[in-house]
């Protein structure tokens, strides 16, 4: 027990007290001059290191790795950055690169000071993180509410299929937004720097995951929705899912792990660890040792009891079976590297998933559960989220993804029956805004299909959306839409109509005095104008309406 306490201390430790030191003192000019570290000059006091390993967890170890070792973003172990050198280093870490790394100094978020700090940092040794193996993953569950002493019906007349679980990044949180009034309901803790979150099917139940592997489970059925259990999985982790096969609905979760690369089995209504895998492997084309093969997107099968775990640094997909969780089968398909977000196709058998190492889409057939085509998208560092779908009036069925590193939209045929000339080929590639984009949303009741550019490196395409009608792709942006005059605006969502659509404006915490830490603009599908705001909100970044999360409609 006290060997657990202080592994938990120390993870706390390793996490702990970040996103403010960020965000202090932000718009300091960075000197960019001409110079060669020698040994001494990247020498850092414990306190940098702690100070740099902490900013380093934040804002570099997803696209780097936390063995440094590179995925989307490059190989930062000292051989490398050495060679590269302190100016560039800076030069990188300030203003950004074309190929989709964020000017982190720039953009405000990291402080000269500690820019000159972490391009020490990343000319020294990765520290070795901690280990996170069962007796941790049991020893952090907690049942607060057991199944017995929930709610056997909703406990209000809300409609839980309009309710939308929106994330409130930099507080560590999840607001229960009411769908019909605009009302938030309820506000709950979750794990730190909380990342997405998914529902179970029946609707019921929000699986939220933060950076910290920490996954919770709220109950929608509560008059004050709130967390009935939660578990930490392992110390970084980015997603999670639930079983939705016939028969085991709702029965089963499942948590991926950044690190350790791992992913957990749980029991759906309680968060009971069931079993812990490891994805340590070999890459699927060279076949050589990854120490760290993170579990980027999860998707559940609507053709198997399986989930589609995306192994980023392998590029290998597996099909995990839950059928039996102690003994869990597992097929790996060779896709791509490196994988990361993707969504299904319209009929919810083709998962297509962005390699963006290569520039590719890997598709996957979960009814015969092969890999059936890998595309070139044309653009550079596809990212999806989980797509969009919908009828093309030339190519039929169709489903896109935008680019962070390039200003470009592509869009695939995804219907190898009734047009098999077009199917797992780019037919459209359009233009966006600006490269920077993250997200693409649509919805089958809408004409329109959005797209955000929270990346961009020109401030004002920041903080405004795209466009497009679906009849008239061809055409390009239908309409810019200006949502906020600060922050970025982040991810859309649909309500359960498909006749609104929900825009984050990502805020600083350190703003909330300013009203300017975030908040939500509804816009009205059909006239695409402004409906309402949902104001005070702390950093909201990614929703989810129940209905749609629960459907897969996007
Ligand atoms: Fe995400 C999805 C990983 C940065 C908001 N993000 C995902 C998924 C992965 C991932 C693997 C797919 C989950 C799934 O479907 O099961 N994200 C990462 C990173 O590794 C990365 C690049 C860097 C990091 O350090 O985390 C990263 N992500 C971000 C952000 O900066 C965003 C904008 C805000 C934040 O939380 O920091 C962000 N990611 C999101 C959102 C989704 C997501 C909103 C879900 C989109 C959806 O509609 O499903």
């Amino acid at each position: 027990m006290r060997e657990c306490l202080m592994a938990f201390m120390l993870v706390v430790a390793f996490m702990a007290g970040s996103i403010q030191a960020i965000a202090e003192e932000a718009t300091e000019e960075v000197k960019v001059e001409s110079e060669v570290a020698s040994e001494t000059e990247i020498v850092l006091t414990p306190e940098e290191f702690e100070k740099c390993r902490v900013i380093y967890f934040d804002r570099c170890a997803g696209c780097h790795g936390v063995l440094r070792k590179g995925a989307t973003g490059p190989d930062l172990t000292p051989g490398k950055t050495k060679a590269k050198g302190t100016k560039k280093l800076r030069e990188f870490i300030w203003f950004g690169t074309g190929g989709g790394m964020p000017g982190w100094g720039k953009m405000g978020t990291i402080t000269a000071k500690d820019t000159d700090l972490l391009v020490k940092y990343i000319q020294n040794d990765p520290p070795v993180p901690p280990q996170w193996d069962m007796k941790n993953v049991k020893a952090s569950w907690k049942l607060l509410v057991p199944p017995e002493e929930r709610p056997t019906k909703p406990e209000h007349d809300r409609d839980v299929d309009n309710m939308f679980a929106v994330v409130l990044r930099d507080a560590g949180q999840i607001a229960i937004i009411d769908g019909d009034t605009k009302e938030v309901v309820s506000t709950v803790d979750s794990g730190y720097a909380v990342h997405i979150t998914r529902m179970s099917m029946s609707g019921r139940y929000v699986y939220s995951i933060g950076r910290d592997g920490k996954c919770t489970v709220i109950d929608l059925w509560m008059a004050k929705p709130d967390t009935v259990a939660e578990i930490r999985c392992s110390l970084d982790a980015r997603s999670v899912d639930v079983s939705k096969f016939k028969g085991f609905e709702d029965k089963y979760a499942v948590v991926g792990g950044y690190w350790p690369p791992q992913f957990v089995i749980l029991d759906g209504a309680t968060l009971e660890p069931i079993k812990i895998v490891s994805t340590l492997s070999y890459t699927y084309d060279t076949e050589e040792f990854h120490p760290e093969p993170r579990v980027a997107s999860i998707v559940a099968s609507h053709f198997a009891p399986e989930w589609v775990l995306n192994i980023k640094e392998t590029g290998q997909v597996w099909l995990v079976d839950y059928t039996d969780p102690n003994s869990p089968g597992i097929k790996m398909i060779e896709a791509e590297r490196f994988l990361h977000d993707g969504g299904w196709d319209s009929t919810k058998r083709y998962f297509l998933v962005a390699a963006n190492a290569r520039n590719k889409i890997a598709v996957i057939d979960a009814k015969e559960k092969k890999l059936v085509a890998l595309i070139d998208t044309g653009g550079i560092k596809p990212h999806p989220g989980r797509g969009a779908n919908w009828i093309d009036p030339e190519f039929g069925p169709v489903w896109a993804t935008g680019h962070i590193g390039d200003s470009v939209v592509s869009v695939i045929g995804t219907d190898p029956v009734n047009h098999p000339e077009h199917a797992w080929k780019v037919v459209r590639k359009i233009n966006s805004l600006s490269s920077g984009n993250l997200f693409i949303k649509t919805h089958p009741n809408s004409k329109w299909v959005w797209l955000d550019t929270p990346l961009s490196k020109k401030a004002k395409y920041r903080t405004t959306v795209a466009v497009y009608d679906k009849a008239n792709m061809a055409a390009g942006i239908f309409k810019e839409l200006k949502v906020a005059d600060y922050g970025k605006a982040v991810h859309m969502e649909y309500n359960k109509a498909g006749d609104e659509v929900w825009i984050s404006i990502w805020g600083n915490l350190g703003d909330a005095e300013k009203g300017q830490a975030g908040e939500i603009v509804v816009f009205d599908d059909k006239t695409l104008t402004e409906k309402a705001r949902i104001k005070g909100l702390l950093t909201p970044t990614g929703k989810f309406n129940v209905y749609n999360t629960v459907h897969d409609l996007y």
